[in-house]
């Protein structure tokens, strides 16, 4: 395993290219950054003749789906979607987005994975060759690796389609270029993607202030399912298996939970909990102050970003998830 240097990187990639195909692994539980750096290297890679496949071990949200219509891809991405010659042991893999080798869900040691990139601070090794730099998004590392082709004179210009896609993975991973991972960097890259974009807006209309019927409902429950403690510094969303399926939630319009949860006043932490199977729970974190929820995480078997991470707990009922969850985040609150 290496950590490659920026432009090593962009060389291991056109190399791997010339392979003739390659498969874009992304997390499960699939995001805007994730989705949105796979398919703007996915025409990329096109653009220099190399096949490529987006895969993924959870299908495509409804609401990301103009990513993949936007760079003229089908945004077919599980393994009995995806065509033959993309399944595991017919094809090398890049990884983008991952910082574990545990978020590739039920695609873990499928693939054999030659290079990834990942901007997450806790980024564990899992591939023959890494980039993992400092960056708002994965998006953000897939544009520089764009221009520094044009710039080697692997393509003479940027592809269309590959601008709308990053430009959806950075202010996805930004929440519109609000959160604190933004940097006037993120600001420049995306003053060069704005001008290349037909309409940006329409972008941030899709991914921020649309809501399906479903999102609505998982809000209206996520408001009868809160819980504080520590004085309203900690929130917490926890939903049974048994309320998801009376609420008839599915599985993306869960993040209403988390989201509800930090948009409360007072609130340092946030957390929600969705029992996956009996005994198993699913856990959200977010950090609205200098709290690390990603170490936190961490403790758990889980991890992420200093913000924002994400754990398994394995506990007899949700109220003794919830204990374990707040006993950690009281000790970091101020
Ligand atoms: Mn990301």
């Amino acid at each position: 395993m290496r950590n490659l240097t920026f432009k090593a990187a962009c060389r291991n990639l056109y190399e791997l290219s010339r392979r003739g195909k390659l498969a874009l692994l992304v997390h499960a539980r699939p995001d805007g950054d994730c989705i949105g750096s796979a398919y703007a290297t996915a025409v990329l890679l096109e653009a220099i003749g190399c096949r490529a496949h987006v895969v993924c071990a959870d299908p495509l949200p409804a609401r990301l789906r103009f990513i993949a219509e936007n760079a003229k891809q089908d945004g077919s991405i599980t393994l009995d979607t995806i065509p033959e010659e993309f399944q595991p042991g017919k094809v090398t893999a890049v990884a983008l987005d991952i910082a574990a080798s545990t978020q590739l869900g039920c695609l873990e040691g499928k693939y054999d994975i030659a290079l990834s990139f990942d901007h997450h601070a806790r980024s564990t090794a899992f591939s023959d060759r890494y980039l993992s730099a400092d960056a708002s998004a994965t998006g953000e590392i897939v544009w520089r690796i764009a221009r520094e082709w044009m710039r080697m004179g692997y393509i003479d210009a940027i592809p269309e389609g590959v601008a709308p896609a990053i430009y959806a993975a950075i202010s996805s991973d930004t929440g519109c270029f609000r959160y604190s991972n933004v940097t006037p960097a993120t600001h420049r890259t995306a003053a060069q993607l704005i001008a290349l974009i037909p309409s940006h807006a329409d972008i941030d209309r899709l991914l921020f202030e649309t809501k399906t019927p479903g999102r609505l409902a998982a809000e209206k429950a996520a408001l009868d399912l809160l819980t504080f403690a520590a004085s309203g510094k900690i929130a917490v969303c926890s939903i049974s298996l048994e309320q998801i399926s009376e609420h008839n939630l599915a599985g993306e319009d869960l993040d209403a939970l988390i989201d509800i949860a930090r948009s409360v006043a007072g609130v340092e932490i946030a957390f929600s909990i969705r029992e996956e199977a009996k005994n198993h729970f699913r856990i959200s974190a977010r950090s609205n102050s200098t709290a690390d929820v990603s170490a936190l995480c961490a403790h758990f078997g889980g991890g992420g970003h200093v913000k924002a991470a994400g754990c398994t707990i394995s506990a007899s009922t949700i109220e003794s998830a919830r204990e374990l969850l707040i006993e950690r985040a009281e000790k970091l609150i101020s």
